[in-house]
């Protein structure tokens, strides 16, 4: 169960942030009514939310997932893959000292960015990508190996259609992965049962479970009806903005 999470509005330069995606520019103001929406939903899920305040310092601080891995036993603090996304976690920090005094951190040359880390029960899996490199990987595993988690490493740096893990893969429940084609097939996942997201609907399979709901991106029908196929209680969001900057919905909170 989660009770709180943590988000950050998105500040005046959002369009400034990184994107590999051709989009176009994200209209900030339709963003924020995007991300009020977001977190009215968290609230419906029972979530007390903590409002960061935006911090144009860092156009891309509103994806405050890449900043920390939250697990039911303890946390750590990332060290983000993009230049300009180092010095989100220092800028996080104090928010997340207030539930995790003790707070250990992925060292330098290491990254992680949080969207590679994918939680399915009491194992992760972090995706090895162009932000989370192997030495971030291995000092991850050791965090959560001392905290009492079982992980193991996705490599996904050939697979070029994903920013992140995450971008690919969401656990619906502890055995039960939203997965996208080029991700299914992966040995990591052959115990689990998996879901295919169709390839013209790839963006949504980030989908995150909160408590006894999952928050799906708006527009995706055929993920939808097989989502009530299985009687799965969802919560649909507009994501247009953020997904012109590479964004999906576990990027937009931290969730513990
Ligand atoms: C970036 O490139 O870092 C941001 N524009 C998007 C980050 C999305 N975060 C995530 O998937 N966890």
């Amino acid at each position: 169960m989660f009770r709180r999470a943590i988000v950050r509005p998105p500040a005046d330069n959002f369009a400034e942030g990184l994107t590999t995606v051709e989009l176009g520019r994200p209209d900030v103001a339709k963003a924020l009514d995007q991300h009020a929406a977001y977190c009215a939903a968290l609230e419906r899920c029972g979530l007390m939310v903590t409002h960061l305040s935006p911090d144009p310092r860092y156009p891309d601080s509103t994806f405050v997932e890449d900043t920390a891995i939250l697990t039911p036993r303890g946390a750590v603090l990332t060290r983000p893959g993009a230049p300009t996304r180092a010095d989100e976690a220092a800028a996080i920090e104090p928010a997340l000292r207030c539930f995790y005094p003790g707070l250990p951190r992925i060292e330098p040359p290491g990254t992680v960015d949080g969207g590679d880390i994918c939680e399915a029960g009491n194992h992760y899996f972090i995706g090895v990508s162009q932000r989370t490199n192997a030495e971030g990987a291995r000092q991850l595993a050791l965090h959560l190996g001392r905290l009492g988690h079982t992980s193991e490493e996705v490599d996904i740096r050939g697979m070029s259609e994903i920013l992140h893990l995450k971008s690919g893969i969401a656990a619906i429940s502890e055995r039960l992965l939203a997965v996208i084609g080029p991700l299914a097939a992966h040995p990591a996942f052959r115990t689990y049962e998996r879901l295919e997201v169709d390839p013209a609907e790839s963006y949504a399979a980030n989908c995150v479970r909160v408590n006894d709901a999952l928050l799906v991106a708006a527009g995706y029908p055929k993920l939808a009806a097989e989502l009530r196929r299985r009687s799965l209680e969802t919560i649909e969001l507009e994501m247009s903005e953020f997904e012109k900057m590479d964004g999906g919905l576990s990027c937009l909170s931290l969730r513990f």
